[in-house]
């Protein structure tokens, strides 16, 4: 990318917080005062949030960048905090957990509970010989047993990995060989869209190929059948037989937590490396501060999967850390119907809820009648996280689910930064649909041009972290050369992400997608983001996605995949007439440049299951490439499905 990207679409509607929480929000303007006097007094305020069992010596080590050290002699447990402390307060009979599986089962657990369970696993987990140290893997489905594999092993200072569901063996296997895991722990299976989905059976495979892993820990939860292995102990012979007393030692501050991989490209993946204190402390605080979370009253409601950074921080550490109330959901938001969420939200009173763009698209797609069968006047507060939201369906999700009365936040953060960085504050900041708007108090964001500059309100660039902060990844697993070069070369001095970006006028940040996906037409840098928004703002488009291909006049073109919402005619001429439309609609709203050289009106988009649109296989298809490596697709039909229409019109055209 040369220079900067430009800054094509201007948004000018605001939203005030309501005044009602703004009058009782956790978090004031003061925040932002007292963290940019004092940085990191401001942490160390924070991180006396948790019960640390000995004190720190020194806030942050920074003498030997990029590797951090924070809270420097200071010892902790992580599951302590999570369970025992609020278990001691006498909050033991408060519900934890209000588990919701996709066939209707359903389990309360409360704090005494999860405790229970999770002395159980520690204590079993140390009989199958894991000491502090040692790495589990950990592949669940979206069961209660998987946050109680993950805090047993914070009990024990076991470093879990968790890999999500549905990856397949070789993902699975490089995973488990990388860390080099001593225990799996996973489930006969797990529900998903109806069916019962076999796990056990690719475990079975991986593990032969991975001499490390010394047992197989199986949770019974589908009940079929499956092939058993000298290796294999059930969880309810060994597990829930093991005595639930356990004392919980403390760790260093910089001990191992947690390797998360990321997905998405063909490379090795890389094993972020997150520790403990530092960690707890900022999941822990941008819970309370970020989703206002009040956990005497509220039931908070985080839709990711366990497998995703925002199921590690925001289902299992911030809200439990901090004592809160939550539903946990097992399946698919369209099973048995597509009004599951909205029922569960009735059903539980769930106020505050934190889900992805890409599902609110997808519920855009389906139509404002099916939300509005629902009692959802328990909402008070919307998260989004994952991917930049439209503008269109940030409006979308402020009106038919927040019924205009609940603010939105859209957080941006990172697997790499372990919580959340940029975000409104919901009884603060003033919104902008479609801007995460500021980095938090504590936290230091800027946009810089290619010469790492800060660029002027009004331009767009590259997205820099300028300080460390406590929950970022200390290195890539067994790589601190990859940790170095991927993240601390680009800007010397300066952390980056990756993430395109921009400052409007009044210097709130707008993200603007992967730079690896920036389009260069005609010598212009263009965002894929925005043209997205763009054709998202024309009522009769739920979810879009553009690519530069390969263009002999303009370098590259910009070719859009769209998906039309379920009211819209699309076949033959009305199909025809409306993709001539939404390309005036684009050079309208944007700019003649940024006008699509083609757009395909298909049924699905190739995602990640984390739901992050994989634009690497889209440009396969607009250039006419063999597909490359589709192993992190949800769903891997729907590429055919995509190829297939493109060859249509390809034929139709010739
Ligand atoms: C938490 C998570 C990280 C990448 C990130 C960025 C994109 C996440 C975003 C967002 C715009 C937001 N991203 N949140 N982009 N606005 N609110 O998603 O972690 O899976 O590691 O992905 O996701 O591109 O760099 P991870």
């Amino acid at each position: 990318m040369s220079e900067t990207l430009e800054n094509l679409l201007h948004e000018t509607r605001q939203f005030p917080p309501p005044a009602a929480l703004a009058a009782t929000a956790n978090v004031t303007a003061a925040a932002y005062e007292e963290a940019s006097a004092d940085r990191l007094a401001f942490w160390e305020r924070q991180a006396r949030r948790l019960d640390w069992a000995k004190e720190w010596n020194q806030v942050l080590d920074w003498s030997n960048p990029p590797f951090a050290k924070w809270f420097v002699g200071g010892q902790l447990n992580v599951a302590y905090n999570c369970l025992d402390r609020h278990v001691a307060a006498g909050r033991g009979d408060k519900v934890a957990i209000y588990w919701e599986g996709e066939p209707g089962d359903t389990r309360t657990i409360t704090y005494a509970d999860l405790h229970r369970m999770t002395c159980q696993a520690a204590n079993a987990l140390t009989a199958l010989g894991v000491t502090a140290g040692d790495r589990v893997a950990i592949y669940l489905p979206m069961i209660p047993e998987a946050v109680v594999a993950m805090l047993a092993c914070a009990r024990i200072g076991a470093t879990h990995s968790v890999v999500f569901g549905g990856f397949s063996v070789e993902a699975l296997t490089n995973r488990i060989q990388d860390a080099d895991a001593k225990v799996v722990i996973t489930a006969d299976g797990g529900y998903r869209r109806g069916k019962a989905i076999a796990l056990k059976a690719t475990v079975d495979q991986a593990v032969s190929r991975c001499p490390s892993v010394e047992h197989v820990l199986v949770v019974r939860r589908t009940g079929e059948e499956v092939t058993w292995t000298d290796k294999d102990l059930w969880w309810h012979e060994t597990v829930e037989q093991a005595s639930d007393q356990h004392e919980a030692q403390p760790f260093d501050a910089e001990h191992p937590l947690f390797i998360l991989y990321t997905s998405g490209t063909t490379a090795k993946p890389k094993g972020i490396l997150h520790t403990t204190g530092g960690y707890l402390t900022q999941v822990s605080y941008t819970t309370w501060a970020v989703f206002d979370l009040k956990p005497e009253t509220d039931v908070y409601w985080c839709t990711a999967d366990i497998g995703w950074v925002t199921g590690h921080s925001y289902i299992v550490y911030g809200p439990l850390s901090n004592g809160a109330t939550q539903v946990m959901y097992e399946g698919t938001p369209d099973t048995p119907h597509k009004g599951r969420l909205w029922e569960l939200v009735d059903k539980y009173r769930v106020s505050i809820l934190y889900t992805a763009p890409t599902l609110i698209r997808t519920l855009m797609k389906w139509g404002d009648d099916i939300p509005a069968q629902y009692d959802l006047s328990s909402l008070r507060l919307l998260g989004s996280v994952g991917e930049p939201i439209n503008p269109e369906a940030w409006m979308w999700y402020r009106k038919h689910i927040g019924h205009d009365r609940c603010p939105v936040v859209d957080t941006w953060w990172q697997t790499e930064t372990g919580a959340i960085m940029i975000s409104p504050l919901p009884g603060v900041t003033v919104a902008k649909p479609g801007s995460a708007m500021a980095p938090l108090p504590g936290i230091s964001a800027d946009v810089v041009d290619d010469q790492g500059n800060p660029v002027p309100n009004g331009g767009g660039g590259y997205l820099v972290l300028r300080e460390p902060w406590p929950s970022m990844l200390r290195t890539v697993w067994g790589d601190d050369q990859r940790y170095i070069d991927t993240y601390w070369s680009r800007f010397p001095g300066m952390y980056f992400p990756g993430d395109g970006a921009k400052k409007d006028e009044d210097g709130h940040i707008w993200l603007l997608g992967r730079v690896d996906d920036v389009m260069l037409v005609s010598g212009h840098n263009i965002s894929t983001t925005e043209v997205e928004s763009a054709l998202v703002s024309h009522p009769a488009v739920a979810e879009a996605a553009v690519v530069g291909a390969t263009d002999p006049t303009t370098g590259q073109a910009i070719v859009a995949f769209t998906i039309p919402r379920s009211h819209v005619d699309t076949s033959g001429t009305a199909g025809e007439a409306l993709i001539a439309e939404l390309r005036e609609h684009v050079a309208k709203t944007l700019g003649p440049i940024a006008k699509p050289r083609q757009i395909m009106l298909v049924p699905e988009l190739p995602k990640t299951r984390s739901g992050k649109i994989m634009r690497r296989l889209l440009r396969d298809v607009a250039e006419n490439r063999e597909l490359g490596d589709v192993t992190t697709l949800q769903d891997s039909t729907v590429m055919d499905l995509i190829a297939k229409g493109m060859r249509a019109r390809k034929s139709d055209e010739d």
